[in-house]
């Protein structure tokens, strides 16, 4: 039986086209052609240079198409086409030649132990690693996965979502007209009960990267677990807070609270969904977020046309659960003070909903919601913030605005989060370090530290004729025993 995943229009709620969905079976031709391009013509075998050469190539022929790809991105997951192609398709270029830079800069240590002895590691490739991405960004996590992945030497079994695989499957075409070696870069589009299960159980993978839910997430670290005990690297949900205090500049906290919240139509990890503002300026900021809410609400509708600043949710499973924590609020008690409703009768657009009058035990303060539904919530002093910003089991993002540097700083530092953003908010750097903190994630991607994630390190120790026994110097692979943040702070930028 031949398996059909519908790809479907989010703004009309119409088929766009059928794509056939994988089989376990195909993840095992995927693995052995990845394994046999590893052996011949890539990890080791291939200089660094060849491969940054390679990466920078596919970057080129993708800025070519970009507005194909911007298109296919709009037309899949219901973004903005301005914004698929400026942020989406742009960065996506840009972390792929960031990663190009990286390819030839690989480099282990040498380790002084004694006059007697040498040690030294290699950084060396996992071998086949899978890579399993979200529908959110589509294109955007691609680059991030694939980038340190082929820079570092390993070859790749990817599955795109399902529900959005147009850009990654066009995006095959262009790594065979780059010229990668054949193997190197298989992408087998299907479902994550059956696609992504035999990735993350398969035995010849020696890695897996996964973004997605924390509740899929456990579920490929048990397949690890379970299986060979490959490394896994995962980010997951996120509730993130926005917290704003009396002295920081209002006009600017409030329009970057919006963009944490509503950018992408809330589908974002990092969605700062928890709103806490302090209770001097809590009046003022809720004016002036609501003109924004409804601003984005008047403009909603078909991402290709000029003007359009908010799309739809990407699917009806997405609607229906956004629409679900918005009954969930009202039923709690909690004032819709903006929105709570769905926006026209076709595709599946939600209006920009603001929450206020809410308890911290409310499910739409503790749960992770996934669309454009804010929860605004007044707070006296930072000790009380920070302790009701911590108390959630997620930990990916914060943004603390103030003009206070000092004060910034202090929050930014004691939330327990991935990433702070600084008087700014959902701002990804490709050099930067992204990941989660608490049940958000293991690992971080992005900048150096994702390059750290895809080589394992083996350490050679040469003995004299002295000394029995080399030492293991430096820890094994994979140890780690700090937790890190990074931390973006804004310097200027304006909204
Ligand atoms: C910044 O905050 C600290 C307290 O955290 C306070 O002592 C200091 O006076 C503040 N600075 C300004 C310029 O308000
Ligand atoms: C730095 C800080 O205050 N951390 C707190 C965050 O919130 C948790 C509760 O979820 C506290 O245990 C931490 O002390």
């Amino acid at each position: 039986m031949l398996l059909v995943a519908s790809v479907i229009n989010p703004a009309t709620g119409k088929v766009v086209t059928s794509i056939s969905a994988g089989s376990a079976k195909d993840v095992d031709i995927a693995v052995d052609a990845a394994k046999k391009a590893y052996k011949t013509s890539w990890g080791l075998k291939c200089p660094g240079s060849v491969r940054g050469r390679l990466l920078n190539k596919l970057a080129d022929l993708i800025e070519k198409n970009i507005d194909e790809f911007a298109a296919l991105e709009s037309l899949d997951v219901g973004k903005v086409y301005e914004r698929s192609k400026a942020q989406d398709i742009g960065s996506s270029i840009e972390v792929l030649r960031y990663y190009a830079g990286w390819a030839d800069k690989v480099q282990g240590k040498t380790i002084e132990t004694n006059e007697l002895k040498l040690a030294y590691t290699r950084h060396e490739p996992y071998g086949v690693v899978g890579q399993i991405i979200p529908w959110n960004f589509p294109m955007g996590m691609l680059s991030w996965k694939i980038g340190p992945a082929l820079a570092t030497g390993n070859t790749v079994v990817l599955k795109p979502s399902e529900i959005t695989p147009l850009t990654a499957l066009r995006l095959a075409d262009l790594i065979n007209e780059a010229g990668f070696p054949p193997g190197v870069v298989n992408i087998v589009n299907g479902y994550g009960h059956t696609v992504g299960q035999a990735i993350a159980e398969h035995p010849l993978i020696e890695k897996v990267a996964f973004t997605g839910s924390t509740l899929t997430g456990r579920k490929v670290l048990k397949a690890s677990a379970e299986t060979n005990l490959k490394v896994v690297t995962l980010e997951l949900g996120g509730k993130s807070p926005t917290i704003i205090f009396d002295d920081a500049d209002l006009e600017q906290a409030v329009k970057w609270a919006a963009h944490g919240i509503f950018f992408n139509m809330g589908q974002a990890c990092t969605a700062a969904s928890r709103i806490f503002i302090q209770e001097g300026i809590y009046d003022a900021f809720l004016a002036k977020f609501t003109e924004i809410a409804k601003f984005l609400g008047s403009a909603t509708g078909d991402p290709f046309l000029t003007g359009t600043q908010h799309g739809p949710q990407v699917s009806q499973t997405q609607f229906d659960r956004v629409m679900s924590y918005i009954s969930s609020g009202k039923e709690e008690g909690a004032t819709v003070h903006v929105g709570g409703e769905r926006h026209g009768d076709e595709g599946y657009f939600i209006q920009p909903t603001i929450f206020t009058n809410v308890k911290p035990e409310m499910k739409i303060v503790q749960e992770e919601i996934f669309g454009p539904v804010a929860a605004v919530i007044k707070f006296k002093t930072e000790e009380e913030v920070i302790e009701a910003a911590n108390s959630t089991t997620y930990g990916l993002g914060c943004n603390v605005f103030s003009e206070n540097g000092s004060r910034a700083l202090r929050v930014a530092h004691a939330l327990e989060a991935g990433s702070a953003w600084v008087n700014c908010a959902q701002v990804a750097d490709k050099s930067v370090p992204f990941g989660g903190y608490k049940q958000s994630g293991i690992g971080r991607e992005l900048g150096e530290y994702a390059i750290d994630t895809y080589v394992s390190r083996s350490l050679v120790s040469f003995a004299s004729l002295t000394q029995d026994y080399a030492d293991a110097d430096e820890s094994g692979s994979n140890c780690r025993y700090t937790q890190v943040k990074g931390v973006h702070v804004n310097l200027g930028m304006k909204l």
